[in-house]
């Protein structure tokens, strides 16, 4: 089954997604493969390959050639450039910064990626998303040059999300940036789940307490990302975290079918 649509028929079942994000670029190889054991140990439910600077492609297949030997997860890359693709992965968020001030982070890296893709990468499967960076938008921001949006406002941050609905992406980022001071409000999350309701919401950048994964996930993400908290806290950490997110998802599973369950009986 291709990557998208076995974590959809898990997303259905479980409410929402933990994906656990690692850069080869700060950390050996053998503490990449401690790392994503651990994540898979934690539960978490596929592994995101990212990194805005200092990754290339033959640092990502020997990575990735050797994470596959220890863990089961789906690999999917999250390239900070044209440079972040690799043939070892499952998948590829293809992804375009909306709120980037540079038309390359929009369509330009896009466009060269995408030859590449038809060429060599066939094997790799794309899943469209949209990256709307908010908040601190830390160095992802800075990297694609993108003018965060400011958390406060939040009508143009659902703006810019029901834009990505009408242009068919399949996946919504909401970017707070790597080691955020906040992450993403939960009012935030709400209001853009709302009026997005059959996309993939994914939402990262600053979760570091399993409560603050547990209203995220309950506010409407469907798959919440962490990275900085993986590379610095125990495993014990990440096991609470991902079990906020599944916690989370479930109640939200629950909410809506007591929400169906209550239209029934007034009928
Ligand atoms: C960054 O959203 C991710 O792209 C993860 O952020 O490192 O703060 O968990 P953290």
């Amino acid at each position: 089954m291709a990557v998208f649509e076995s974590l959809m028929s898990k997303l259905a079942e479980k409410g929402a997604l933990h994906f656990s994000l690692l850069d080869p670029d700060k950390v050996t190889v053998d503490k990449f493969i401690e790392l994503a054991k651990g994540a898979e140990k934690a539960g978490s439910d596929a592994l995101m390959i990212g990194g805005s600077y200092g990754v290339n492609e033959d640092t990502l297949d020997n990575y990735i050639n050797a994470v596959k030997q220890e863990v089961k997860l789906p690999i999917i890359l999250f390239p900070g450039s044209v440079a972040g693709l690799s043939k070892k992965a499952d998948a590829v968020l293809f992804l375009s910064v909306l709120n980037s001030t540079d038309p390359y982070y929009i369509i330009g890296a896009q466009v060269q990626a995408a030859v590449l893709m038809a060429k060599h990468y066939s094997n790799l499967e794309p899943i469209p998303m949209a990256y709307i960076i908010i908040g601190e938008g830390g160095a992802a921001g800075f990297a694609s040059y993108a003018k965060p949006i400011p958390f406060h406002m939040e009508d143009v941050i659902v703006a810019y999300a029901l834009a990505a609905y009408y242009m068919g992406f399949s996946a919504i980022y909401l970017e707070a940036g790597s080691g955020a001071r906040e992450p993403v409000p939960s009012s935030v999350v709400a209001k853009v789940k709302r009026a997005v309701r059959n996309k993939i919401l994914m939402v990262g950048g600053g979760i570091r307490s399993p409560e603050a994964a547990y209203s995220i996930a309950l506010a409407g993400a469907d798959v919440i990302i962490t990275g900085t908290v993986i590379e610095e806290s125990p495993a014990v950490v990440l096991k609470d975290i991902v079990d906020a997110v599944h916690r989370g998802g479930l109640r939200k599973l629950s909410n809506s079918s007591e929400g169906i369950n209550a239209k029934i009986n007034v009928k």
